[in-house]
This record gives structure tokens, sequence and C-alpha cells, in this order.
């Protein structure tokens, strides 16, 4: 498994890695086409309204769309999201029996030339561990697909080497509150060390992977195209609901989309919301991504 093991590496001491060749293309543009569908106001199926989850509509101001939970709602999205080697490799990386969902998200910034200033689409340096506070593991992570060429002008994800082990990350939410310079200084560096972001210019098929701890955002789109992609959040198996700790904003949609457990709390393994989407032991996982057989 030389290769799974570079990556893994890779992803341990960087909080982030990219892979090639986990995704056929043809995955890629039905998820595509399930976008358009998605943005023209098409439901498979209708999640209940009023819970907060963001809904990108036609008629919605253009700029960023963001549209929760998407493959609980369209067939297309739904068979990317659920494709078996995407969370093998989730598994592979957190080293994990099972990865359960957790949320996904597509994340559109329409051309430059639809609005008025472009800067309204950069998304702001943040950890996806601020907004999972009512989560007990900080192991969980993120598989970040670009659906189209994401470059500098188009608005990439970046990242920040290594912050997963940085103190201080668990409270960075700007992910709507762009100030790049200002998010950045509020992040405890380790003494000596001056944060290095790292722009990944992914073609569609390929993936990147990022620990929940680690600090991202992405640029505007400057460019005559939309830049749009799915990030879909995975929750390893220690995974469970905690309460908030006082005093902090965290109560996340699921909370209200999850059926209960006994005691009232929000159950997150509710097979509807956050279905099972790989299991088996870590040989299992690295086969089924077959990077390691050529
Ligand atoms: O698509 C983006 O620019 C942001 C994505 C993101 O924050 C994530 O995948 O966790
Ligand atoms: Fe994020």
């Amino acid at each position: 498994m030389e290769e799974t093991t570079s990556l893994v590496e890779r992803y341990r001491e960087d909080g982030f890695v990219v892979v090639d060749g986990l995704l056929p293309q043809a995955i890629v543009d039905q998820a595509r086409h399930g976008v358009s569908r998605h943005h023209a106001g098409e439901r498979d199926v209708e999640l209940p309204n009023g819970l907060g989850y963001l809904d990108w509509r036609p008629g919605d101001p253009p700029g960023i769309r963001v549209n929760d939970y998407v493959s609980l709602q369209n067939e297309d999205v739904h068979t990317l999201v659920a494709f078996p080697q995407l969370a093998a490799m989730a598994a592979v990386l957190s080293e994990s029996p099972n990865i359960r969902l957790f949320h996904d998200q597509i994340i559109y910034k329409d051309p430059a030339v639809a609005i008025h200033s472009a800067e309204v689409t950069e998304i702001g340096f943040h950890t996806d561990r601020a907004y999972w506070q009512t989560c007990s593991s900080d192991q969980m992570l993120t598989a970040w697909v670009p659906l189209t060429p994401c470059s500098e002008e188009t608005g990439a994800l970046s990242f920040v080497r290594g912050s997963h082990r940085w103190p201080g990350n668990d409270n960075l939410a700007n992910f709507f509150a762009p100030a790049h310079g200002a998010a950045l200084r509020e992040v405890i560096a380790p003494s000596g060390v001056v944060p290095e972001v790292v722009t990944l210019e992914l073609e569609p098929g390929q993936v990147s992977f990022h620990h929940c701890r680690t600090i991202h955002g992405s640029a505007p789109n400057r460019s005559q195209a939309a830049r749009c992609a799915i990030t879909v959040h995975f929750q390893d198996a220690a995974n469970d609901y905690v309460l908030p700790p006082p005093g902090r904003h965290s109560v996340h949609v699921n909370d209200l989309l999850s059926r209960k457990r006994l005691d009232g709390t929000p159950d997150y393994a509710d097979t509807f919301v956050s279905p099972i989407l790989f299991e088996g032991t870590a040989a299992e996982a690295v086969q089924l991504i077959g990077l390691d057989s050529a």
C-alpha cells in the first residue's frame, strides 16, 4: 500500500492531501448535471422546510450559492457523495473502521460578470471543526470535490499547512466573514511558525481531503466561468453528539434533521441523514480504493 501510505503521511503532516484517480469522470459529470437540476429548483426528495439549512433557489441573489444536504435531495449528487471509494479514502486517512456522512454542500461561485463585485464570492479562512462543536470527534474530515476547474482565478481552495496541529483553531468560524489577513491573525500559530498558505489548483476528477482542524478558505471567482464544488463532510466511527460548550454558537442543522435518541438528543447515526458510506478494515479500504494495484 505504498501510494496510500504516502498519502496518509502527507495528510497527517499537512492536514490536507490531494488524491487523483478516485472518481470516474462519468460520476463527476452526473453530479454536475444534478447540480444544474437542483439549481433550477428540481427536488427528487423534499426535505422539511424551516430548519435553517442553506438552499439557494432561482431568483435568489447571485454571488455564492450554497445548497446544503443536496445528496439527500438529488439522486445524481447522491451517486457522487455515496461513491464508496470516497468514503474508503476518508476511512484510511482518519484510521476509522467506518465512515458516516455528516453533511454535504454545493458551493457555487457565480462568474464575476454576473455580480456587482467578485469579492463577494470569497470564503473566509475557517476550520470545519468550528461549526461542529456538538461533535465529540476531532478527527472528522472533508472531501472537497471540484466539478469545474479550480484555479487561483476561479477561487481554488487554500489551506494553511499543518494548522490542524495548532491550538486555537476550534472557534475559527469565518466562512461568511472573509478578511483573509485578519482571520489569519486570530490564529495562534506555534511560536516561530509563519503560516504557509497553499492554494490547490484542481481539475474535476481530483479530490482534496482536509482534517476538520485545518484552516482553509477560498479566493473570489474573478473569471468569466462559474466555479462549482461539492464538499462532503464525513464522521469517523468515534463521533457522537455532545452538548455544545456553554456560550458557544454551535447548533447544527443535523440536530434538527436527525431522529432523536431516547434521552431526546440527536442521533448522529440516523440512517437517512448520516448513512454509513464505508465499513471495513484498512486493507479492505485500500483494496477498494485501488491506488496501489498498479
Ligand atoms: O468551496 C469552498 O471554497 C469552501 C469549501 C469548504 O469550506 C470546505 O470544503 O470545507
Ligand atoms: Fe470548510
